[in-house]
């Protein structure tokens, strides 16, 4: 095909109808915003013809494709091409305008029948096409255009025939756009959103913006009209929520104002919509409308006079199965799981969604920052990997300068009449340069109404790295550490808000609480989005229906990203990881805390009242045993406010003692049914310590010498000290195994993702714990000696951690003193070399022979839990079959982890093995071994290792953000250099 309008950076659109706003129109008397169900719509969704070419320049119109293909699709996802995953470089070479001459093209055909009459005018509406398309209407060419997440209308009045017509679109995957869609996701191509075709009559409105300012006890929805045609008749009526009229207005101007007594207003708490029915003579438009207002005073973001915080996710259109493709049941889906995990504002990185999406929000109450679809950071790669002289090389050049302004006018025109657009975003990690002025002009000319945001780092070697924020509204970062954003947050003159935050790949993100918190102390602080929603992958099966999901580079893609795409706080099929109900916990709506013996509860919520929002309940336990419960129903306490809690509780002594205060849904929302937990607090009042002492035990034991060590026997075991090893390689209970390989010492962990960040274990990094070879740490034993009395028998054993090349890790002092009872009451000295910044890990590893299932703990749980990430975990007594313990991350990494433990047990059906400590330790019980984590990677490529592998952690290193944010803080790693581990290992037979 000879067209080049994908190569010209000056035309971005061919014969498409100015941007209007999103709506869809309906015939007189129809009640409906719907496409569905609606004569005034012809929805062209379904199977299409589809013929695809290696090539645009092969491609050609005439062959009658044989294959089909659905719309909305991705051709990617229907074995087309292949898939690509890249975050920031450009797929193809820098070379603007032009393209790779290999640009696979898909042409879609399809039929449909219309019936013409003077009366009506057709619009050919396409809602998201990737890269861009050329559009023909029976052989007849009738336009073009790029922008991929935005609409494309097109008036194909002229180009229909009465009965049946045929259009075939020509879809390129590359287009000069890519050089402004350099966004961090899969790189597909085609249709994705729906096509449809609008009949309407030859005079409409083609385009209205409402609105609303609120005034004391009324409010004014100012609306705006351009109609197509000569000036029409409009009317207007406003119905609240029963359907009452409560506004109506007519007018032939272009404008109207009408007033809404005491109104009630919208916010993403109580997200209350009138209904907007426009009506002409001949068509009929309806839409809501939320009466709301964004605005700052000082540095504080207000909705409605209110400071707001933002509590929020960056999210992707992407799902294993569909590609960008998002149904409303998907969307919703997504956000059922964010209103349930206490989320109220998404941006929606890093494009604009599918106009539906906005709807959604609206209704069920989101706040959010809608961005353009802009991203250019590829060019930071054009001249040496990540050069930043050329970070902002397209911001600055004004070939550009068109196509950027067109991609922000499309977005702002499109979505300028909902309520759930707080701020727009001129786009994604772009730098500074003479567009964005062009850009933010263009938004402010267009709506006044809304906040503008831009990261607005600029790049270029004059000022280096420095942000100015001169020209937007709130002042915006990305993974700031916690020490820099209080800064930030001391000197912000604008809201300050973290676009992206707490990057939530693979195990993490560590800390959320910590930025919680600061959200909270500053009133200039407005809040902050994790990055991101949802693991990007591919969906395939095994030969036996599993899921297998796979990322960059699985697709013999030269130049990837691996899997930098699976970082999200859901898994692809969104099943939430631990990180969402870290998140949860830490934008729960209320916070208590405790003063002496009185518990205060502080509103967090923006504007619902706690009696109307939620009813709060309690329950007290001992060793994780309910002892007493009550309710607090009707507890009112305004947003932002802090008051006593009406509680009265029985007196209780001894030790375990927790109170844990829960949240729980009341107010009736179609997405969060009543009842639903939204977090908790939990206090421990425990007045005395755990008496950990042994059971006294008289019986006899004894120790022999072997060939390699003791054989320590009691009255119902034997355990085999291995000199060499430091430790036992045998433990018989009644005559019965129940370890599968010696125990070991273990200072390292299956790298996570973010320990590549922060660890060099991957190629980036300072100190790689590789390199340093902690991975290939094992004991070194000097003289043992053992003791003997009547009732025990104690072995000293001074060794160190080696590894080949490397001086040692640590020296140690290992005592096992073992009683009668078949109690080993183990203590190390452990001297960690002072020139190591920190262990992953320190503590003994067990290989329990694999019938060992059945896991018990006193800790935080009931999810892995970390130093750093436990604020979404409490403290009971849990109980958990091994497999359950296990978060099957899809790029295999440490997991399952249980922080502040007091006691573990792991039984089978003959034996129990106890561990505990008066130190809260951490523990792991899982089926696969670290080695078998670390090297493998695809969760459906691990191998069960055969045994229970069980850790008794001294500490455990938190998890941090460090695969793209902050390291893990200094104070959850383990960087101690002399400590004491004690603790008791009590092997007993089943009673
Ligand atoms: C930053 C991007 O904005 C985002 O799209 C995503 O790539 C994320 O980080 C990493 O997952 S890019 C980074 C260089 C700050």
């Amino acid at each position: 095909m000879n067209y080049n309008y994908h190569q010209d950076l000056n035309i971005v659109r061919m014969n498409t109808m100015p941007d209007r706003s999103y709506y869809i129109p309906c015939s007189p008397g129809d009640d409906t915003s719907s496409k569905e169900y609606n004569e005034r719509v012809l929805l062209l969704n379904g199977s299409w013809q589809f013929a695809y070419f290696p090539s645009f320049s092969e491609a050609s119109l005439e062959s009658t494709p044989d294959n089909v293909l659905p719309v909305p699709s991705n051709w990617q996802m229907y074995g087309y091409d292949n898939h690509q995953y890249v975050n920031i470089d450009y797929p193809i070479p820098f070379n603007p305008p032009f393209v790779p001459k290999e640009n696979p093209c898909g042409v879609y055909k399809r039929t449909f029948s219309v019936e013409l009459t003077e009366k009506t005018r057709f619009y050919l509406n396409f809602e998201g096409v990737d890269s861009c398309h050329y559009v023909f209407l029976n052989g007849v060419f009738v336009g073009y255009s790029q922008v991929s997440h935005s609409t494309a209308e097109y008036d194909i009045t002229s180009f229909l025939q009465d009965g049946e017509n045929q259009i075939a679109v020509a879809v390129l995957k590359w287009c000069d756009g890519t050089y402004l869609e350099a966004q961090d996701k899969f790189r597909m191509s085609g249709i994705f959103r729906d096509v449809y075709v609008l009949r309407r009559p030859q005079q409409h409105v083609r385009h209205y913006v409402v609105q609303p300012s609120i005034q004391q006890e009324s409010a004014t929805v100012s609306f705006k009209f351009d109609d197509f045609g000569t000036a029409l008749v409009k009317s207007v009526k406003v119905l609240d929520a029963e359907g009452r009229a409560v506004a109506q207005g007519e007018t032939c101007d272009d404008t109207l104002s009408l007033t809404i007594e005491n109104p009630v207003h919208w916010n993403a708490e109580q997200p209350y919509l009138y209904q907007m029915v426009l009506d002409t003579l001949q068509e009929r438009i309806v839409d809501t409308i939320g009466i709301r207002t964004i605005a700052t005073r000082g540095n504080v973001l207000l909705v409605n006079e209110q400071p707001i915080k933002l509590k929020g996710v960056n999210r992707h259109d992407s799902y294993p199965d569909t590609g960008y493709v998002a149904s409303r049941e998907q969307m919703v889906m997504d956000l059922q799981l964010m209103k349930q995990h206490n989320i109220n504002a998404i941006r929606t990185s890093h494009y604009p969604n599918a106009p539906e999406f906005y709807h959604l929000c609206d209704e069920f109450g989101f706040y959010v920052i809608d961005e353009g679809d802009m991203e250019s950071h590829g060019a930071w790669s054009s001249h040496g990997l990540r050069d930043n002289d050329w970070y902002a090389l397209v911001h600055h050049d004004q070939q550009f300068q068109t196509a950027i302004v067109d991609r922000v006018q499309r977005l702002v025109t499109r979505d300028i009449n909902r309520p759930c657009v707080v701020i727009w975003s001129l786009g994604n990690e772009s730098g500074l340069g003479i567009n964005t002025i062009a850009a933010v002009d263009a938004v402010r000319k267009l709506d006044s109404s809304r906040l503008l945001h831009y990261e607005s780092k600029n790049f270029m070697p004059e000022d280096e790295g420095k942000f100015n924020f001169d020209i937007m509204d709130v002042e915006s970062y990305m993974y700031p550490d916690l020490e820099y954003t209080e800064k930030l947050a001391q000197e912000n003159k604008k809201p300050l808000i973290l676009c992206e935050f707490a990057h939530a790949m693979g195990n993490g993100p560590g800390s959320l609480s910590e930025y919680y918190e600061l959200f909270y102390r500053y009133d200039g602080f407005a809040g902050g989005f994790v990055w991101e929603w949802c693991d990007h992958a591919i969906l395939q099966y095994d030969a036996n229906g599993n899921a297998q999901y796979l990322y960059g580079g699985d697709f013999g893609e030269v130049l990837h990203d691996g899997n930098f795409c699976v970082d999200g706080l859901v898994y692809p099929d969104r099943t939430p990881h631990t990180g969402l109900l870290e998140l949860k916990n830490c934008a729960r709506p209320v916070h208590v805390t405790r003063d002496a013996n009185t518990f205060w509860a502080d509103n967090k919520l923006d504007f619902a009242d706690l009696s109307d929002a939620l009813s709060i309940v309690w329950t007290l336990e001992q060793n994780g045993t309910k002892i007493a419960e009550g309710s607090i129903t009707d507890f009112s306490l305004a947003p932002h406010s802090k008051a006593q809690l009406p509680i009265s509780l029985p007196y209780i002594d001894g030790s375990r003692i927790y109170l844990k205060f829960e949240y729980l849904q009341k107010a009736a929302h179609p997405l969060i049914p009543v009842g639903t937990s939204l977090g908790f607090d939990q206090f421990d009042l425990s007045t005395e310590d755990m008496n950990v002492s042994l059971p006294e035990s008289h019986s006899a034991v004894t120790a022999e010498q072997t060939k390699t060590g003791w054989l320590v026997c009691g009255e119902a075991f034997s355990y085999h000290f291995k000199a060499k090893l430091g430790t036992f390689d045998s433990c018989v209970i009644n005559g019965i195994e129940c370890f599968a390989r010696p125990a070991e010492f273990d200072i390292y962990r299956a790298p996570t993702d973010n320990d590549m960040g922060e660890a060099g274990i991957a190629s980036y990094g300072q100190h790689s714990w590789n390199s340093l070879r902690l991975d290939a740490a094992h004991a070194y034993t000097y003289e043992t000696s053992v003791e003997q009395s009547n009732t025990s028998v104690t072995i000293t054993c001074p060794l160190s951690l080696v590894a080949d090349r490397a001086t040692p890790f640590c020296n140690i002092q290992a005592v096992y003193k073992v009683h009668g009872s078949g109690a080993i009451e183990a203590s190390m000295h452990v001297s960690v070399r002072k020139d190591l910044d920190y262990l992953p890990r320190f503590g003994m590893r067990y290989f329990l022979t694999e019938d060992f299932q059945n896991c018990t703990y006193f800790g935080y749980g009931p999810q892995e839990s970390y130093s750093d990430k436990h604020a979404g975990c409490y403290k009971s007594m849990f109980h958990a079959a091994v497999p359950e313990l296990f978060e099957n991350y899809i790029y295999p990494q440490e997991n399952g982890s249980h922080y502040g433990t007091a006691e573990c047990t792991l039984s089978n059906a003959n034996t129990t093995l106890r561990a505990y400590s008066t130190k809260p330790f951490s523990f792991c019980a899982s089926e696969y071994t670290r080695e078998e984590l670390a090297a493998t990677k695809h969760h459906f490529e691990l191998q069960r290792s055969g045994c229970t592998v069980w850790n008794i952690d001294y500490a455990m290193t938190g998890v941090g953000s460090g695969s793209c944010g902050p390291y893990t803080l200094e104070q959850y790693r383990l960087t101690e250099k002399e400590f004491v581990f004690d603790y008791t290992f009590f092997p007993q037979k089943k009673s």
